[in-house]
């Protein structure tokens, strides 16, 4: 906006020393209160702006990209993450990649975006994605797998996100079946698998993770802050987004290395030892149904049990769940 334009003309020529409010309120033509509001929002969007009583405002630093080269360099990886694609706004990463696979681009290949316009989580829903403050990726795999097992693929991704939250912080992520990460009980990320796949023979798999990293709470929508959360509200501390991303690639890559070479039994041990669920009592709504018993865990494909009162063992395809 013509706003913000005048606002960055103001910081940038104090060249980083303080300006006080008042004088970018009179560079603008507005109130103070008004460049206080304008300040606060260029801090959800991860700039770092000091504020000093009586000697004003001046910024520190402007915010990290999640760019090709801010993610390679440094990146340990073989395959994954060695192709990107990166992009400031798109609808969605998902989009892309399922063009880019379509195209044949090699496994591994990394959609990226600073924002997200109509991010999806599951089921048509939607999936909050502010500018610079979050993750927004998607990953091409083509796993030689039956079709079958591709849900697998998207324990296994949470294990690695759930690694990388615990080599980047010092919190301790715990993971809710089948797809979203939590910390201290609030949802910090959430997982999307899709595939292309003909008959029983997969084209691609396609891992859509979104993390919520340097949000603060009153970034969320209303509805979510009671039960969303990012790595910056949990921890106190700002955290580099392209290290979380090259913590995850990597994390990625050793236990798709491991899953291919030993099948899913190690992963799922791993999964287990994160999860949240086992052993209490939850409410799984399906589509058509609700279940409410004890989760006993998963089985090799992926698949929920639960437990009834009456001792009825179900399996959980997909369902959201709550822990009652
Ligand atoms: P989900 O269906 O499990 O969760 C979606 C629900 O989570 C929403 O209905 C809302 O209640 C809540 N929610 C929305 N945004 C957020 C947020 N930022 N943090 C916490 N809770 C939220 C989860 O679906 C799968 C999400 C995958 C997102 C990635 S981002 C990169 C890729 N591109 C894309 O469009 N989606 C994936």
């Amino acid at each position: 906006s013509e706003l913000r334009t005048k606002l960055m003309e103001a910081l940038s020529k104090a060249d980083g020393a303080f300006i006080s409010g008042q004088e970018i309120a009179e560079y603008i033509g507005c109130s103070r209160t008004a460049v206080w509001k304008h300040i606060e929002d260029l801090r959800s969007e991860g700039y770092r702006v000091e504020a000093v009583r009586k000697k004003g405002y001046r910024i520190i630093s402007a915010p990290e990209k999640v760019s090709e080269s801010e993610i390679q360099l440094g990146l340990e990886t073989r395959t994954i993450g060695k192709m990107i694609h990166y992009q400031e706004t798109v609808e969605s990463t998902q989009k892309i990649a399922h063009q880019l696979a379509n195209e044949g681009v090699q496994e591994g290949t990394l959609v990226v975006a600073e924002e997200q316009i109509s991010g999806k989580g599951r089921l048509m829903r939607s999936w909050h994605s502010p500018k610079y403050s979050g993750i927004w990726m998607s990953l091409i795999l083509r796993p030689k797998i039956p079709v079958h097992e591709a849900p697998q693929l998207t324990l296994l991704a949470a294990v690695a996100v759930a690694q990388a939250i615990e080599d980047t912080t010092a919190l301790k992520p715990q993971i809710k079946w089948p797809n979203d990460i939590l910390v201290n009980r609030k949802k910090v990320v959430g997982i999307l698998t899709e595939m292309q796949a003909e008959s029983d023979r997969i084209h691609s798999v396609i891992i859509g993770i979104g993390m919520n990293i340097n949000q603060q709470l009153e970034d969320f929508p209303e509805e979510l802050q009671e039960k969303a959360s990012s790595l910056l509200i949990e921890s106190g501390e700002t955290i580099s987004r392209s290290t979380v991303i090259q913590r995850a690639l990597y994390r990625l890559e050793k236990l798709y290395d491991l899953y291919l070479k030993e099948g899913f039994k190690p992963i799922k041990d791993l999964w287990e030892s994160y999860a949240i669920s086992l052993g209490q009592v939850i409410r799984a709504s399906t589509v058509n149904d609700t279940i409410v018993g004890k989760a006993l865990g998963i089985t090799d494909a992926g698949v929920l049990l639960l437990e009834d009162d009456k001792g009825k063992v179900h399996s959980v395809y997909s369902a959201d769940i709550e822990i009652q």
